[in-house]
């Protein structure tokens, strides 16, 4: 596990399932429909239950690099902020910028929401194809910008396998560096 510190706040990239994490809210790689998919927002909505699959109905969707913010319900954690990441195209389509603006919209709604602790997955790179050492080098240097602000506790990116978390790891402690 890497941890770094900075603004009062822990960044640390972790292995194992997001929705057993007990934060303020865990961040969910949604598709703007925000009706639920596979990979880590079928995790979610499972776990959840079918109550946040109705609170999503009420939302009318999410564009890409933009985020909404549901309850928990049947999760430990007290919220769950829906981001939609890019799909990968080859990388001249805005995809680097899309995927920042993912991480800073979760962020902003954090903020504005009072929510001090909370886990990301590594947004866009399985179903959407983002390559993973990019993605990481985005999700790490956006962690840092918003650790920087000086509201949050704790920052976990929640990678689903060993391998990711080495990939985020290194990305993280590069960019602290
Ligand atoms: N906990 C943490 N990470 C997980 C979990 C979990 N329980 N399950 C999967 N991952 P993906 P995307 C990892 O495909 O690329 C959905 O169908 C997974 O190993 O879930 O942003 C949506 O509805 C990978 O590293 O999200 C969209 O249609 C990471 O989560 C589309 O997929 C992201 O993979 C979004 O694609």
């Amino acid at each position: 596990m890497v941890r770094i510190e900075k603004g009062g706040a822990a960044i640390e990239v972790v292995t194992g399932d997001i929705t057993r994490l007990a934060l303020d809210a865990i961040v969910n790689a949604a598709n703007s429909s925000l009706l639920g998919g596979g990979g880590v927002d079928g995790a979610i909505h499972r776990a959840a239950g079918p109550e946040l699959l109705e609170e999503c109905r009420t939302i009318g969707g999410c564009p890409a690099g933009e985020a909404r913010i549901t309850f928990g319900y049947g999760l430990p954690a007290q919220r769950v902020i829906h981001t939609v990441g890019p799909v990968w195209h080859g990388g001249e389509r805005g995809e680097d910028a899309v995927l920042a603006g993912a991480y800073r919209a979760c962020f902003a709604l954090a903020l504005d929401n009072g929510l001090r602790t909370l886990a990301f997955p590594a947004i866009s790179t399985g179903v959407y194809g983002f390559p993973k050492a990019r993605a990481a080098r985005i999700a790490a240097r956006e962690a840092l910008a918003a650790a920087a602000g000086g509201h949050f506790r704790r920052i976990v990116l929640c990678c689903f396998s060993e391998a990711d978390a080495a990939t985020y790891g290194r990305a993280l402690e590069a960019s602290a560096a």
